[in-house]
């Protein structure tokens, strides 16, 4: 009898409730335990869902938030991350089976093996939130650094990014010079950065110096400067060549007329680097449309003090003198 009232109360007076409870603790409670790095769950093997795991999650939040920015329009702009190799591992049973291998264009030894996840050529940053496994792929570089294969995503067909020779030899220069911590490289449409490059000389010590005095988080966030190039046909060796050089130099560069490319080591760092550079250009921007000439800036000497107290070491080669 006594059963029967309490099963009877729980189900008949309650159901919603004693239901909803249940499955909003499981639901909880499944979602702690695919957050960690393990892939059991209760003692059973749990293979990680691509688009759950957290470098995607991340991957296509950054790419949203640069859309949300306005530096998307179209298909512009594009995102690669080099995965870890647990990471790798962690997803490995839900890759597809190995395809063709395709020549990337440019050699990069340096990534043998690799898996990276980046942005499809012609897709559009708008739709990665909606239709990630349409925009994105994971490609795997064969053992000689020289060819590709698309190993997840892409499911409407395409190619990865038509910048992938930058993307691909950045994080070569990136992966070798930080000892792997850098694993992000960014390119955006950033409208006022962009714009600079048609007043400002296209120069690395003139844009870093000018970005530096638009705002002062600027040189802490960047105080290896910017490097700059100049107006080249996108999408080659040539200019993927160009930009790895400077970015043995600089976490960031600038392509005249075009955009922004950042490197770091994760989505919030190379994100906020990006943001930060382009942030200033905007002030600047301001400052040009007000007056070619400012009354008052951020002087050398203030640079050097700076440096002193936030622990930077800003190259004298930015904090020339001005005539
Ligand atoms: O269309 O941004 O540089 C993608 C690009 C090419
Ligand atoms: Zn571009």
């Amino acid at each position: 009898m006594w059963f029967c009232e309490s099963f009877f109360l729980k189900i008949v007076y309650k159901p919603h409730k004693t239901i909803y409870n249940t499955l909003v603790n499981n639901k909880k409670q499944l979602k702690r335990e695919i957050n960690t790095t393990e892939n059991h769950i209760n003692g059973r093997i749990y293979i990680m869902k691509i688009l759950e795991s957290k470098f995607v999650r991340g991957f296509i939040k950054m790419a949203d938030d640069g859309y949300q920015q306005g530096w998307h329009e179209r298909n512009g702009g594009n995102l690669s991350y080099r995965l870890k190799p647990e990471e790798v591992e962690m997803i490995k049973p839900r890759l597809n089976a190995p395809g063709e291998w395709t020549p990337i264009g440019v050699e990069v030894p340096g990534l043998a093996g690799e898996f990276f996840l980046v942005t499809g050529s012609g897709k559009y940053f708008r739709n990665i939130i909606v239709d990630p496994e349409v925009c994105l792929a994971i490609i795997e570089l064969d053992e000689t650094g020289t060819n590709y294969r698309i190993r997840w995503g892409l499911v409407e067909g395409g190619r990865p990014t038509s910048e992938l020779p930058t993307h691909l030899m950045n994080h070569e220069v990136k992966k070798k010079l930080t000892n792997g911590r850098h694993r992000v490289i960014y390119h955006a449409h950033t409208t006022n950065t962009i714009a600079l490059t048609f007043v400002l000389p296209l120069d690395d010590k003139v844009f870093t110096r000018e970005l530096w005095e638009s705002a002062t988080e600027c040189p802490v966030v960047f105080p290896d400067g910017v490097g700059v190039v100049g107006w080249m046909v996108p999408g080659g060796r040539e200019i993927a060549v160009k930009t790895a050089e400077l970015m043995k130099k600089y976490d960031v560069v600038i392509w005249a007329h075009h955009g922004m490319f950042c490197s770091g080591e994760d989505f919030d760092l190379t994100f906020g680097l990006l943001h930060t550079v382009e942030k200033s250009a905007e002030i600047l921007v301001k400052i040009l449309s007000m007056t070619p000439r400012k009354l008052q800036t951020i002087t050398p000497d203030n640079f050097r003090a700076l440096a002193k107290d936030f622990k930077v070491s800003l190259p004298e080669e930015f904090l020339y003198e001005k005539e």
